[in-house]
């Protein structure tokens, strides 16, 4: 690996090992320190870490003492954490470029002034916590200038429900708020509060201030709108749950203990002190409710029912929620859905359950009101499903479902996708029946791998 990709590599090190150092180590030798630099060899073994602490001598031998003793917890972390093929040894190094006081001093004055002014001067913040970032806090108590809730492709509940709803939110604050993505919102979400504002757009009408996308991992999603809709100094805020999100915004908030980003939403609303009102409360609402299969699924937790009961009280309709959701089908819709669970096929040892979806077989309503996937998933003894649809491209679109056996985004990954444990996806090239061969033969290798 090298160049612009292990620019990356240390980069993402970088950030998260400064996460670690902040929030994770409660060692008292640590004094205040800073990672500076990473430097990570092309073949991923080796990085080191250079950090300055600010102090006298005996500081930096403490906070060093502290440093070399959890280096084996930082690895591990960096190993869950980051998705690489080889997570690199750790090796501390001072970094005494910045040992000088003034020096040290005038970053942080730097670090001050930049204090709720992020993206004007070319600097980003990654926090990977359940709390919302006193950064973000301070941005949205602020409204200034034009703001943008942009989805990326096939937007569903979690993304429609947050940007519908902090968008709002935002309104009600003050802040003039435009909604678009490259998608529609689907016929099933139509009656989110605020649906009838969603632009549709093949490229960006121009350049915003603010830009706020949720639940989307990769900026690529967005088919070149975050790219046109970004101006030199735009603050691009990126909230998600994705545990492999790319941490492409200016502000990166991001929680994957959280099981929707509706839930996120809700807690950032509850920091800034905004009251959450009844259209607000039905999007949050709907984003929880559709992520967590009807808090159903395994990332659902008491924190989702504390704030699905808060966003209940707030005035969200569960069974308004469920109605619309469910209880719309056309009535051609059962034959559909007959017509393709005959087609789910289950491995000769029951473990895998697949569903193919041949081009033309299903509208694009059908697909975005069914949970398709969760058919396959129900057998009894599957411990990973997978839908395979054809899209008109030729390409072919898997979606993988787990159930703790075996962490599918991994899966995922090695096709260029990505997601939960649980929950992830990826696009394959076609035809369908080739398609299905290469993701099963994955599916069977990651299980066959789990069981040794
Ligand atoms: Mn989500």
């Amino acid at each position: 690996m090298q160049g612009k990709r292990l620019i990356r590599v240390n980069q993402l090190i970088k950030e998260e090992i400064s996460m670690v150092v902040q929030r994770q180590l409660k060692d008292p030798r640590l004094g205040f320190v800073t990672v500076t630099e990473v430097d990570t060899t092309p073949d991923l073994k080796h990085a080191k870490v250079f950090v300055s602490v600010l102090g006298p001598d005996a500081q930096w031998a403490a906070s060093f003492k502290a440093l070399e003793s959890a280096r084996g917890f930082v690895w591990s972390w960096l190993r869950r954490h980051l998705d690489l093929r080889v997570t690199p040894e750790i090796m501390f190094r001072p970094d005494r470029s910045m040992e000088h006081a003034a020096h040290i001093q005038s970053l942080l004055a730097d670090l001050k002034k930049a204090e709720g002014a992020i993206g004007d001067r070319g600097m980003t913040v990654t926090v990977v916590a359940p709390a919302p970032p006193a950064e973000l806090v301070d941005l949205l108590a602020r409204p200034r200038g034009s703001a943008l809730m942009l989805g990326h492709v096939h937007p569903d509940g979690d993304v429609l429900g947050t940007l519908l709803g902090l968008g709002l939110a935002m309104e009600k604050a003050g802040w003039a708020v435009t909604y678009g993505g490259p998608d529609p919102v689907p016929d099933v979400l139509d009656f989110l509060p605020g649906a009838d504002r969603w632009q549709v757009w093949r490229t960006a009408p121009g350049t915003f201030d603010t830009i706020v996308l949720t639940d989307c991992p990769n900026d690529g999603r967005t088919e070149g709108l975050l790219a046109g809709a970004r101006g030199p100094s735009s603050r691009v805020l990126n909230i998600d749950h994705h545990p492999d999100n790319r941490r492409y915004g200016t502000l990166n908030w991001i929680d994957p203990s959280a099981a929707a980003v509706g839930e996120m939403i809700y807690d950032l609303l509850v920091a800034l002190g905004w009251p959450v009102g009844r259209e607000t409360a039905l999007g949050l609402y709907t984003a929880i409710h559709t992520d967590t299969g009807s808090f159903r699924y395994s990332n659902t937790t008491p924190r989702t029912f504390r704030i699905a009961g808060a966003l209940t009280a707030a005035g969200a309709e569960p069974a308004l929620v469920t109605d619309r959701l469910y209880q719309r089908r056309p009535p051609d819709a059962l034959l559909t859905l007959g017509s393709l669970l005959s087609r789910v096929e289950v491995s000769e040892d029951g473990r895998i359950a697949a569903l193919t979806v041949p081009e033309g077989a299903a509208s694009e309503a059908f697909m975005a009101a069914e949970d398709l996937v969760t058919y396959p998933r129900s057998i009894a003894g599957v411990k990973v499903a997978v839908l395979l649809r054809a899209e008109s491209d030729g390409r072919v679109k898997a979606s993988l479902r787990g159930k703790g056996d075996v962490p599918v985004n991994r899966i995922a990954h090695q096709f260029g996708g990505g997601g939960h444990e649980n929950a992830a996806g990826c696009t394959l090239s076609g035809p369908l029946a080739s398609a299905k061969a290469t993701l099963l033969a994955a599916v069977r290798q990651a299980l066959d791998g789990q069981a040794s």
